[in-house]
């Protein structure tokens, strides 16, 4: 499975578009460009898969700075305040990581 089975690759570029400047990334912003938050669950947990990097089942901090560039390798990675309040807007267990189903619900509030 990749990124562009469940997205459109015109959808993604809008997306990393608007996320250019650093500290301008909106995750709900880019999850409506990107075309994500149509999606059904099922497809939005395939699209974590892909996120979670190295499989291990949680995207953490590490992960989540490369959250662009797993739509684009030559996208940026995201800033040390991005990155923390993407986290914190997913983590709602507060175990630090962020799980299939936490990443489901942020797509879909
Ligand atoms: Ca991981």
């Amino acid at each position: 499975m990749t990124l562009t089975e469940i997205l459109s690759a015109s959808d993604i570029a809008a997306a990393l578009r608007e996320c250019q400047a650093p500290d301008s990334f909106n995750y709900k912003k880019f999850f409506q460009t990107c075309g994500l938050t149509k999606k059904t669950a099922t497809q939005v947990k395939e699209v974590f898969r892909i996120v979670d990097n190295d499989q291990s089942g949680f995207v953490e901090v590490e992960e989540l700075k490369f959250f662009l560039q797993r739509f684009d390798s030559s996208a940026r990675v995201l800033t040390t305040t991005e990155t923390r309040d993407f986290m914190a807007a997913a983590d709602h267990d507060g175990d630090g990581k962020i799980g299939a189903d936490e990443f489901q619900e942020m797509v879909h509030s």
